[in-house]
């Protein structure tokens, strides 16, 4: 695969952008992946989802194929290991150079990915809970991480788009999120219960197709149902930087989504200075 060409970003805006990263905890990026390789990765979504695993490896948790269009949100884990579209996309050089924009960092690997499909509905089962993603890494992993949002579809308004609570990646680790629960109001709850009087401010990530968020492995986010008639479809990829590693005593073996580090299909470098 040739790595495609990307125009590096101005260290104008590279420290604009850094700066906005670390006082919010999160940064909205413009569209950097081209709708002819968004075109591909949808198929391939499809494809996945159905079961469909073209390099022989199958997805964390090997969830089973469906034909039947989704209910509730699918959650698919490293689907960048299964097919070479999708590893596509989750390496793209563009990302990668924001990622280092965004973060300093020298060098930037994915250590996991969600391919996520957000059915529209009102029923329960399509919310994303409020939570800090290392509330999920704190057992096996430590130092700086964070995650890329991509958007497959339009991520509008009305499609249950990711909402950031700024600032609070100053709060610290408050273990009082549910990535899985529907009950948005309750968590809020808590959280705010916990943040010693954080201020509780929600900007909704609205991402055209190829459009990519970030945020901070601290940041309190969620997202609610999708009103749109389609369904909103993305990957979160999750990267680490040379300031990471596994906490003491954890073996990459023992975690379930994660993989040997020195394994380029599985933990891909996306950028290196
Ligand atoms: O897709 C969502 O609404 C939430 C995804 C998420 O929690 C993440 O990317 O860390």
């Amino acid at each position: 695969m040739k790595t495609p060409e990307i125009t590096p970003l101005s260290d104008a805006t590279k420290r604009t952008a850094a700066a906005q990263y670390a006082r919010d905890g999160f940064y909205i990026a413009p569209a950097v992946i081209p709708s002819e390789l968004l075109a591909r990765v949808r198929k391939r979504i499809d494809a996945v989802y159905a079961g469909e695993y073209e390099t022989g490896i199958p997805p964390c948790g090997s969830p089973k194929g469906s034909s039947e269009p989704p209910q509730k949100l699918v959650k698919i884990d490293n689907a960048h290991r299964s097919d070479r579209t999708i590893f596509e996309l989750v390496t793209h050089p563009a990302i990668g150079e924001w990622a280092a924009a965004l973060t300093g960092a020298k060098m930037v690997q994915v250590f996991a990915c969600q391919m996520l499909i957000k059915p529209p509905g009102r029923q329960g089962g399509v919310n994303v809970g409020w939570h800090q993603d290392q509330e999920y890494w704190d057992h096996a992993l430590t130092g700086e991480l964070f995650t890329a949002w991509v958007a497959i579809s339009d991520v509008t308004a009305e499609s249950g788009p990711m909402r950031f609570v700024p600032g609070s990646q100053h709060w610290g680790l408050l273990k009082a999120g549910d990535f899985f629960s529907d009950k948005l109001d309750e968590i809020k709850a808590r959280f705010q219960g916990k943040s010693g009087g954080g201020k509780w401010e929600e900007v909704a990530a609205v991402l055209p197709p190829g459009g990519v968020s970030f945020h901070h492995r601290l940041t309190v986010h969620g997202s609610g149902e999708n009103h749109a008639a389609s369904p909103r479809v993305s990957f979160a990829i999750h990267f680490r930087t040379e300031k990471s590693a596994l906490q003491e005593n954890v073996k990459w073996q023992d975690v379930g989504y994660l993989n040997d580090f020195a394994d380029p299909v599985g933990s891909p470098v996306s950028y290196r200075a």
